[in-house]
Order: C-alpha cells, then structure tokens, then sequence
C-alpha cells in the first residue's frame, strides 16, 4: 500500500519525528511511503497536483493545534484530488478529536501513537475487511442513515527498542537538507531516547497525555519510557556511518528523566560515540555530576525552560516547582564546564503584570544564557493554564493561533487588563533588544 504522508512546514525544523516514525514502521512491513511538505507559500493547484501525482492510498496528516486552521484547508483540497482515505494524527487529533472529526473531510483519526493503529487499518484496508474497532482510531462509518463515528480507546504504548529508527531519507528525498532537520540549523541529527515526560506543567499538553494514557489506555506508567541505552548507541552508530552528521540532537521531551540510566548512556557514548550532541533538561535533573557526565559524554549545549523569572508565578501558576536559586545552579554549572545553555522563556502569560516581565528580563541578564528564546504564550486547548485562561475570560474571540502557525507567535493571544496588548508587544521589542546586550536571541 502507498502511504503519503503531509507534513507541515511552518517556524522550525521542516522534520516531523511523528511522521520519521510511522513511515519507518509502515515501510518495514513492506508499504510505500511518500512525503508531501505544505509551506506557508505553497499553492493550492500544487497541493492538489502533488496528491493526484502521488495517487496514494491512504493520506496521512500529523497536525499539531497551532496548524489545524490552516491544516483543514490543506484537507479540504487534498479530499477533492483524492479517493483515498484521510487519517490525521498526532496532537491535535488526540487531544481535540472531537474537534478534528467533525471535518466532513476527515475519514479517521489516531489518538496517541500511531504505529500499531496504522498498521492494523493499512493491513484490514488491503484485505478490505472493515477497521472500525481497531484500538487507537476514531473511525467515520458513513451510509444511507448518516455518519456514525465509532470512537476506541487508545492503543497501549508500543515497546520502543523493537521500533525502527525514524526514516529521515523520506524527508531528505522529498528535497530537504540535512540543515532542515536541525533544530540548531547546524546539520545535527534528530533521533530521541524515549517518549513522554514525568512532569505536568501547567502550559504544557503533556499532563494530558499522561491522563488520557491513564483514563482510556492501558496505563501512563508505560507511556513515560527510554529506550535501552545500547540501542540508543546502535542508533547514533548507524547515523555516523550513514550520514556523517557534525553533531547529534536529543529530541526527547525531558533527556535526564531516568538518572541511572543518563549516567549509562554517558559513559557508553563518551566511549563508543564521542560526537557533539545537544539536548534538553530540567534544572533539578542537572545536578554537577549529571552535567559532568554529559559533558563529558559530548554534550556541548543544553536547553532549559525557565519560563519566567518570578519564581512564585512560575511554582503557583506553571506548576513547575523550580527555585530561582536552582536555576543560576544548574547555569553556573553548566557554564563552568563550557555547556552553552538555551534559555526558553514566555510572556504574556494569564495575570502577568509588566513588572513580573521586567522580572523574567532582569533573570536572564543574571543567569547570562548563550542563547534566550522567547515567545508570546497562547494557551493550548486541554491544559490547565487553558482552563484558567478560560474560567477568567482571558481567552479572546479571533482565533488563538495567528494564522498559518506564525513563527513563535509575536502576537499578544490573551486579553486582560493587567496586560494591555500594547504592554506586551513593547516587552517583545525588549526581548529583541537584549540583542544589543550581547544575547543569541531566537525568536
Ligand atoms: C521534540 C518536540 C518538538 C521539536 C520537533 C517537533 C517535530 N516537528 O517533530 C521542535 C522543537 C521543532 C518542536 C516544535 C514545535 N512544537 Co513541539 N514538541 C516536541 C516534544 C518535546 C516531543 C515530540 C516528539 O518528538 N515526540 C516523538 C514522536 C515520535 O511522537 P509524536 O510526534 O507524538 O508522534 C506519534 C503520535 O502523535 C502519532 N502521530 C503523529 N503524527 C501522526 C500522523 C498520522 C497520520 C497518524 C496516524 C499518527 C500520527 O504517531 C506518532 C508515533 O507514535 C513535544 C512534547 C510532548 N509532551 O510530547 C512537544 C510538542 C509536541 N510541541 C508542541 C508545539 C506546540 C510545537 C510548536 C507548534 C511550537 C511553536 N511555538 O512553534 C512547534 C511546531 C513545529 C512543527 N512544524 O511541527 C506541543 C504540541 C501541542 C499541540 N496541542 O499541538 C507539544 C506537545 C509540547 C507542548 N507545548 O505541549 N517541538
Ligand atoms: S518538563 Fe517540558 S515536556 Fe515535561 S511537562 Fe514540562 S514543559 Fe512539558
């Protein structure tokens, strides 16, 4: 069966590793995979020219909540130049699937991960056989009488170590570079040690993975994994013989989450690997002899979301229980080893005041990132910050999301009165202006 995937294409790395991910399991069960990638200034004529060209027979979208606007026109043509079923996966459809079903043009949907869901309905599509009960699918059964959506309950979390590695020539065949799969446009290579994170931050839809795995799968405790350090290894060792990366990135949400198993995978890598790599961490997991032995490993820059200065703000409304103090730590640590570290910041957040901004701008002057990556906050749909936002009548009425996922979002999406939207675009220009002090600035 031939499987065209749609990727979409907006701020960051052109790479999807949901998408790496099924077109390497689909393949190894003997399917065809192609890739279409939608830009922002891509064509409707070549949308539907690519998809009449590619004439597959399943059409595949991973969409995260920031594209779905623009996403559901893409689903709209795509439906017109195609007789083939349409699935959409990935985080939007999983947890806003109401939302995505209610598209007359969307066939079916996954919730969670998709490897196994999409096997079982490519396999009953070839037999012909119906695929309405197949674990981790909402499927659309349309007849005489209406459209009836039959909805089941996740799949359980596949085994990770008997996965393959994400197919990365997909992307690089459909005429992407290996800069274009960078986060840090280096060239450096993705690949991840495991899937999900123990933490439940307020903004983040990680908390409602965990429940949904909890509620309707088959526990969240198998959600939240690594892989075996050796086939971590093994992975790292086939990238360097088949593409000779400069360097390596750790996409994992949390890469310390396990820290018996950080201190294996360091001493392995440092003797059998030894190439630069990057990853992202909390402070309290970069404790010295965590951060020596990364470094020491090859780590040569670490990412840290630090979310705003006020530490009370921080614990009472992220939920993320960090101290300051922790923090300048973990950076004065890391510096003394010669880490660059990432500093991931917000504003705009639900009851912010100027002076609480003021506060995350004098933070990060003190703890001197290499590099500050800032963005306006826009409340993603079922987190507890969304809830909150909602409950205040903080949450305008145009969409939340500017259209066609504009890059980390420079526009205010909240209106309240402690943070007038000409407060927060003057603090943006604050932001790019830490530029002149010396600061990487990404945006
Ligand atoms: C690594 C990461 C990134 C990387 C790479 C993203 C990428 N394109 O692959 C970078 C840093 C670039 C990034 C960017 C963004 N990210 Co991000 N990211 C993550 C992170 C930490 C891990 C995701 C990951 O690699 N998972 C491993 C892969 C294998 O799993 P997966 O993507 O879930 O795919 C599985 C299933 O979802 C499903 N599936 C996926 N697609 C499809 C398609 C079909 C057809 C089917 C059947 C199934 C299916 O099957 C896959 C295999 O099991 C998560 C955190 C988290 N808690 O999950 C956030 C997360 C996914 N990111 C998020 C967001 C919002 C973004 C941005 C929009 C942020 C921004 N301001 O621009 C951009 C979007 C960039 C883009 N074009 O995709 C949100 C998504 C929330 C939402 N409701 O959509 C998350 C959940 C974090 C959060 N804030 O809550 N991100
Ligand atoms: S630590 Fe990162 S991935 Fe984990 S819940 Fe918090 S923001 Fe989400």
């Amino acid at each position: 069966m031939h499987i065209l995937f749609v990727n979409h294409i907006s701020n960051g790395p052109a790479f999807s590793s949901g998408i790496a991910a099924l077109s390497a399991f689909v393949k190894r069960h003997g399917n065809a995979v192609s890739l279409l990638n939608v830009t922002p200034d891509i064509k409707d004529n070549q949308i539907r020219d690519a998809v009449k060209k590619a004439s597959p027979d399943l059409i595949g979208l991973g969409v995260h909540t920031p594209h779905w606007e623009w996403a559901k026109e893409h689903i709209a043509i795509i439906k017109k130049a195609s007789d083939a079923p349409i699935i959409c996966g990935g985080y939007h459809p999983t947890l806003c699937p109401e939302d995505v079903i209610a598209m007359p043009a969307v066939d079916i949907l996954c919730r969670g991960e998709g490897e196994g869901p999409l096997l079982q309905l490519i396999s009953r599509l070839e037999q012909k056989r119906p695929y309405h009960d197949i674990k981790g699918l909402w499927v659309k059964r349309r007849s005489l009488f209406g459209t009836k959506v039959l909805r089941n309950p996740v799949a359980a979390p596949v085994a990770l170590d008997d996965l393959p590695y994400w197919d990365r020539d997909l992307f690089f065949d459909s005429g992407l570079s290996a800069a274009d799969l960078s986060l840090t446009h280096i060239g450096g290579f993705p690949l991840a040690s495991g899937r999900g994170c123990p933490y439940n931050c307020a903004f983040c839809n990680n908390a409602s993975l965990l429940k949904m795995y909890r509620q309707d799968g088959d526990g969240a405790a198998q959600y939240v994994r690594k892989r075996s350090v050796q086939n971590v290894i093994e992975e790292c060792r086939f990238l360097i013989d088949m593409y000779n990366p400069s360097s390596l990135e750790f996409w994992d949400e949390m890469f310390a989450s396990d820290r018996d198993w950080t201190a294996r995978f360091c001493e392995a890598y440092e003797r059998e690997i030894s190439l630069p790599f990057i990853t992202a961490l909390r402070v309290e997991r970069a404790d010295p002899a965590t951060l020596h032995a990364l470094h020491d490993a090859g780590c040569r820059c670490i990412f840290f979301g630090v979310e705003v200065g006020n530490e009370q703000y921080r614990k009472r409304r992220l939920n993320r229980h960090m101290s300051n103090s922790q923090i300048k730590d973990a950076f004065a640590t890391a510096k003394r080893l010669g880490l660059e570290r990432f500093a991931w910041v917000m504003l705009g957040l639900p009851d912010e005041t100027p002076e609480m901004i003021q506060e995350t701008i004098d933070f990060l002057i003190e703890i001197k990132p290499d590099i500050i990556g800032w963005s306006v906050y826009h409340p993603l749909p079922e987190t507890e910050l969304y809830r909150y936002c909602k409950e205040k009548g903080y949450l305008s009425d145009s969409p939340i999301f500017p259209y066609k996922g504009a890059p980390h979002y420079p526009v205010p999406a909240l209106r309240q009165p402690s943070l007038p939207l000409e407060t927060v675009e003057m603090f943006c220009d604050e932001f790019r202006g830490l530029k002149e002090l010396g600061f990487q600035v990404n945006q």
